[in-house]
């Protein structure tokens, strides 16, 4: 599809989405009135700008149901965003808008090489998260044999695998390395297995990370990207040739942002990502900003796709650390670690206040034992990460080794960063 004809599609849609909101969600008739917008305002796609941003507190507030744009008996189902604190963010979904997400979530497991020749294993939690059920009915559109297994129990994921010759894994990237080092430890040859594609989601990861899992998993690592709010998964995902997040954008339009001044970025500049949705009857969102950080490139693929596409994600703007005023990605640290050889992919980092001071602790897992001993040896090993991780990040890290098999492996998206500084010092 040319450019032209997908902004006619999407003013249309703009259009329809800005009316119903209006007419219908008493939080953006008021929030329009403040900032002096009608639905007729918007008479071309360069008037969304005027339009007022709508931010993850905005969602909070109106928990559980206020920002619904049609009555509660159309709804027919209900997710809520991840979040272990505070009240989540409930999204609802009409039957029409269950069939787009179908539609948008199948198109995106084709772009990645899913056929209906393919065993898809879905280790996503189902439940109040997107990935289970969102992955699940895309998939089986695609005409993939769908093995809902859900996450955890990876002994159990394994042996599926081995019996029902699953050819595509859909997990956390993360799980997906917890999954091969189980499979290492109970002696599976994981080259041997059918699997070939892997669809990772819902947590950021490096090109470092993707490397490792294509070679303990013998998979096409592909990255899609989503969020409850948005939708779920479905938003964007890569395909065969890796190169970008191919968006969905005669659904969703997307702007980058710069995070501080809220001014409106050119394509290819890295900024916020801001969703607006055009086909949502259920849970219509205006100008929604993810805290993600990416580009957008909109340049057509080698695959021969015309839409836009986003850059795999840095990190969350609220992910961003800064410490004694340098700021810190953690994807910047994964960076370095993952191309160490002898550590395993597992890392935490801790964020403490010391004398007024902010200091950086990360800790890593060794994953030979032979690096222990004898202590001088570590001493170097430890030396050798820390001026690894200063030379990319300008500040020194405490490091701490710890020993094989000690660091949180999770079946679902890895916590990883852990600020102490608004915490008493002791
Ligand atoms: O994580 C939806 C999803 C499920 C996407 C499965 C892909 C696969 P939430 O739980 O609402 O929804 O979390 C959304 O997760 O704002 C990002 O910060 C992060 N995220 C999701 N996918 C990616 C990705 C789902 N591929 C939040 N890369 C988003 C980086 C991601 N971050």
């Amino acid at each position: 599809m040319s450019r032209n004809h997908l902004e006619e599609i999407q003013l249309k849609r703009l259009k329809w989405t800005v009316n119903r909101v209006y007419n219908n969600v008493p939080h953006y008739k008021d929030k329009f009135e403040k900032s002096g917008i009608a639905p007729e305002s918007i008479k071309s796609l360069a008037d969304l700008r005027h339009l007022p941003f709508t931010t993850k507190e905005d969602l909070r507030n109106n928990y559980p149901f206020g920002l619904f744009a049609v009555p509660q008996r159309e709804i027919v189902r209900v997710h809520a965003s991840s979040g272990t604190t505070g009240r989540p963010v409930v999204v609802g979904y009409t039957a029409n808008d269950l069939n787009t997400w179908t539609d948008l979530t199948a198109r995106m497991v084709t772009l990645a090489g899913v056929t209906s020749d393919d065993v898809a294993q879905i280790a996503f939690n189902y439940g109040l998260f997107t990935g289970g059920f969102g992955l699940h009915y895309g998939l089986e559109r695609a005409g993939a044999l769908v093995v809902p297994v859900s996450g955890g129990n990876t002994e159990r994921q394994l042996m599926l695998m081995q019996d029902f010759g699953t050819t595509v894994l859909i997990s956390t990237p993360s799980y997906s390395l917890y999954i091969a080092e189980v499979a290492e430890k109970m002696g599976i040859d994981i080259s041997s297995l059918k699997l070939k594609i892997g669809l990772f989601g819902g947590e950021p990861w490096t090109e470092e990370m993707r490397k490792e899992i294509e070679s303990r998993l013998h998979v096409l690592a592909t990255d899609n990207y989503g969020l409850s709010e948005v939708m779920g998964p479905g938003v964007a995902g890569e395909c065969t040739y890796q190169c970008g997040h191919h968006i969905a954008e005669d659904h969703f339009i997307v702007e980058t942002i710069d995070p501080e001044t809220g001014e409106v970025l050119e394509p290819g500049q890295e900024g916020e990502l801001v969703f607006t949705s055009l086909t949502k009857e259920a849970f219509p969102v205006i100008r929604f900003r993810t805290k993600d950080i990416s580009r957008i490139n909109q340049e057509p693929c080698q695959c021969g796709r015309t839409t836009a596409r986003m850059r795999k994600v840095v990190g969350r703007t609220d992910d961003m650390l800064i410490i004694r005023g340098v700021n810190v990605f953690p994807s910047q640290i994964e960076s370095v670690l993952m191309t160490i050889e002898g550590i395993s992919p597992y890392y935490v980092i801790n964020v403490h206040r010391r004398n007024f001071l902010d200091e950086l602790e990360v800790l890593v897992e060794i994953n030979r034992e032979d690096l222990l001993e004898p202590y001088s040896k570590l001493e170097d090993f430890s030396a050798y990460i820390r001026q690894k991780l200063h030379s990319v990040l300008s500040i020194n890290v405490r490091l701490k080794i710890v020993q094989p098999g000690t660091l949180e492996r999770s079946a679902g998206k890895a916590k990883r960063v852990f600020d102490y500084r608004d915490q008493p010092e002791g």
